[in-house]
């Protein structure tokens, strides 16, 4: 196979990429017209992002992820017994449509089938009558038998197939309410786990103890390996692992179920129902995702909230807004939304590609961004009592948990902006900055919600089998403080020097970096060498040059730069490598030229691409999901990279690193006192 075919839909073989020898014998004209094939691009992206800003100032691409989420869109409706039949026709129309020519459904773009997935995605199109001997139907059902069945999904599946008694309770993982009790001092409580998983788990807490069982209108065994036995016993893994250790705890939680007085599981039933009420957010969401939303929706309900309840209406009314109506008909749900993340990516892009620093949709970008500034404590105050608050939420509304890498960059974006009001912008980075360096891990680096949230056991749970469960540091997020850091002028604040330290360790020995939030070692790297750099690291740097040879010997033949799913799985075949995309050719050539490496034929080859690849209207195509939720088991498809990467990239390589240039405010000095705050 080529390059030039589509390397990753079903393929098993990476696609080859450029080697020495292809390089020296390459027919490619030299760097004549590449600026100006640069200029061009830059002016048609300008224009194409420029005019999808909202009047409001801000800009949200579609966050596409996968059929589980139109799917579990359906099954809460049929729980509730609102499901009407608009809704279906247009869900299903979706979910139909990305079926696989073997039957199942991936959970990324040119993905393998995936277990979980199609089981949801078949139950989904027989609510909306699909006959289970339709030929798609048939298909999809034979695949989930060869794959092990319903015995074999995630927990979450099981879970949903129970709320209507197509799987047992009993053959769940015990999520007992009394957890909402656990003292923070004590292992496994429930601030040991990532923001996201604690607002899942404690709704499920209370539905785990209800066990409600909504009647389905069929039966589901043609899902079941062997219908007369749907969950064959499996051996318990050794006493003395971990795994076995956990299992065990398991059965015994199964056996407390009976023993714990009536009175006291109803209040601890009480205390997780008030945890998630008063964690509503003021769109009536949770948390700004759907998992949250979707289960505390339901766990109220079995506590006798109606659904004219102002907590449900409002709470149903937020999930409804997570749908999309296609023109076709369709209706995709977003697993979120990102205006805050795509609104500070899109100023730093448009800044970078030399709209003016006053120019008005970047004043109005910023009169948006400073709205969202969150200024009261959430769950991270937990951990860090004592530290102001101050900072950004990926989504509209998500009060309670601001991240750390939207507040970096939200300043790295505040900070190219001449805004008329700039007193106003610098108390607002002064508290960011202040709340991210708070933040900071005791290891010196940065996760992406929480302080030091690395406990071993959430994993061990066996509740515990979909994505991540804690949120420990990771290199990409890192890497975004410390660029803002430098930016703001504490590149050599002890703080900052601990993070580039963390960093430098994290380093692969093939000289790339692993990407927790984006795919995968190409994202990393493409964080981590702009931040060494604006902190100060020499291009000459030998962790520098490791990580530019790196980029230069996975380039693609055609100059562009991809990174398949699969390297979070298969390392060694896929790392660095996979068809060419937008926003992967863009974070590369981000890492390259702050390397210095403006004039390397790598670059040139890059930009060519990007310059080429580009359509009429200043856009990208970009069908790969190059976001990542959970490495491997979650990705998304951020509509937006694919416009917001290339720009910023084309961008910095005319005009180079903004902070190189005339700074707009006084650089250095700037938060000089930060150290006693
Ligand atoms: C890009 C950087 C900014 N970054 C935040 C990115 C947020 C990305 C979307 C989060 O959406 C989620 C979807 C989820 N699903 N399932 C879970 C989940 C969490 C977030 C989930 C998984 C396991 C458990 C609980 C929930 Br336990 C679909 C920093």
């Amino acid at each position: 196979m080529t390059a030039t075919t589509d390397g990753s839909t079903g393929a098993t073989i990476p696609p080859r990429r450029a080697d020495a020898a292809s390089e020296s014998d390459s027919t490619t004209p030299g760097a004549a017209g590449v600026p100006e094939a640069a200029e061009r691009a830059v002016r048609r992206a300008t224009d194409h992002l420029l005019a999808g800003q909202d009047p409001e100032g801000w800009w949200k691409g579609d966050l596409e992820t996968n059929v589980t989420m139109d799917a579990e869109d359906l099954l809460l409706r049929q729980f509730l017994g609102i499901r009407d039949e608009a809704t279906t026709h247009a869900a299903a129309l979706h979910i139909r449509g990305e079926q696989r020519a073997d039957g199942a459904w991936a959970t990324f773009y040119g993905g393998p089938g995936e277990l979980s997935a199609t089981i949801e995605a078949y139950v989904a199109l027989r609510l909306a009558g699909d006959a289970p001997d339709d030929p798609h139907m048939a298909r999809a059902s034979a695949w989930v038998r060869e794959h092990g069945g319903i015995a074999s999904a995630r927990v979450f599946t099981r879970i949903w197939l129970a709320l209507f008694g197509w799987w047992k309770w009993e053959d769940l993982p015990e999520l007992p309410p009394e957890l909402i009790w656990f003292p923070t001092w004590l292992p496994l409580n429930i601030y040991d786990f990532g923001c996201w998983a604690r607002q899942t788990i404690v709704p499920l807490t209370i539905v785990s103890a209800k066990r409600p069982v909504r009647p389905a209108p069929f039966a589901l065994d043609e899902l079941h390996t062997d219908p007369a036995h749907p969950n064959p016993p499996k051996p318990f893994a050794p006493l003395a692992s971990w795994d076995g250790a956990f299992q065990r705890l398991d059965r015994m939680v199964h056996k407390l179920r009976r023993a714990v007085p009536r009175r006291l599981r109803d209040a601890a039933i009480g205390t997780a129902a008030r945890w998630i009420v008063e964690r509503q957010e003021n769109d009536g969401c949770w948390g700004g995702i759907q998992p949250p939303a979707v289960y505390s929706v339901i766990a109220l309900h079995l506590l006798g909230y109606d659904l004219e309840h102002p907590v449900m209406r409002a709470g149903l009314e937020s999930l409804d807004r997570f749908a999309i109506w296609r023109e076709d008909g369709s209706r995709m749900i977003e697993a979120c939304q990102s205006p805050v993340w795509d609104t500070c990516l899109a100023a730093i892009a448009l800044a970078d590609a030399g709209l003016p620093a006053d120019h008005p949709q970047l004043v109005k970008a910023v009169d948006w961004m400073l709205g969202e500034e969150i200024r009261r404590p959430g769950d991270w105050a937990v951990k860090r009592p004592q530290l102001p608050p101050g900072g950004w939420a990926f989504e509209f509304h998500n009060d309670n948990y601001p991240d750390i890498d939207d507040t970096a960059e939200v300043v790295l974006a505040l900070r190219r902006v001449r805004h008329p009001q700039p007193a106003r912008v610098d108390g607002a980075i002064g508290r960011a900055v202040r709340w991210n360096l708070g933040m900071q891990s005791k290891n010196g680096a940065w996760g992406a919600f929480d302080v030091d949230n690395t406990s071993p056991f959430p994993n061990r749970l066996p509740f515990c089998d979909f994505g991540e469960v804690i949120d420990p540091p990771s290199a990409d997020v890192t890497a975004h403080v410390v660029e803002m850091l430098a930016a703001e002028g504490l590149a050599h604040d002890p703080r900052t020097r601990r993070g580039i330290d963390w960093l430098l360790a994290e380093q692969e020995a093939d000289g790339s970096w692993f990407g927790r939030w984006g795919v995968n070692y190409v994202y990393g790297t493409g964080s981590v060498v702009p931040a060494l750099t604006a902190a100060g690291l020499p291009a000459s740097h030998p962790a520098i040059r490791r990580a530019v040879a790196w980029l230069e010997r996975v380039q693609n033949d055609d100059g562009g730069w991809g990174e398949d799913l699969r390297s979070y799985k298969h390392v060694t075949e896929w790392s660095g490598r996979g068809t060419s995309t937008a926003s992967q050719t863009a974070w590369a050539l981000m890492a390259l030229l702050a390397a210095g490496e403006k004039d390397a034929k790598a670059v040139e080859r890059g930009v060519r691409w990007l310059a080429e690849t580009q359509r009429e209207d200043g856009s990208w195509d970009e069908p790969h999901f190059t976001g990542t939720g959970f490495p491997w088991d979650f990705s998304i498809n951020y509509h937006l990279y694919r416009q917001v990467f290339p720009l910023t990239a084309l961008g910095r390589y005319l005009h180079g690193d903004p902070f190189d240039r005339a700074p707009l405010a006084t650089a250095g000095g700037r938060h000089a006192g930060a150290e006693g705050r």
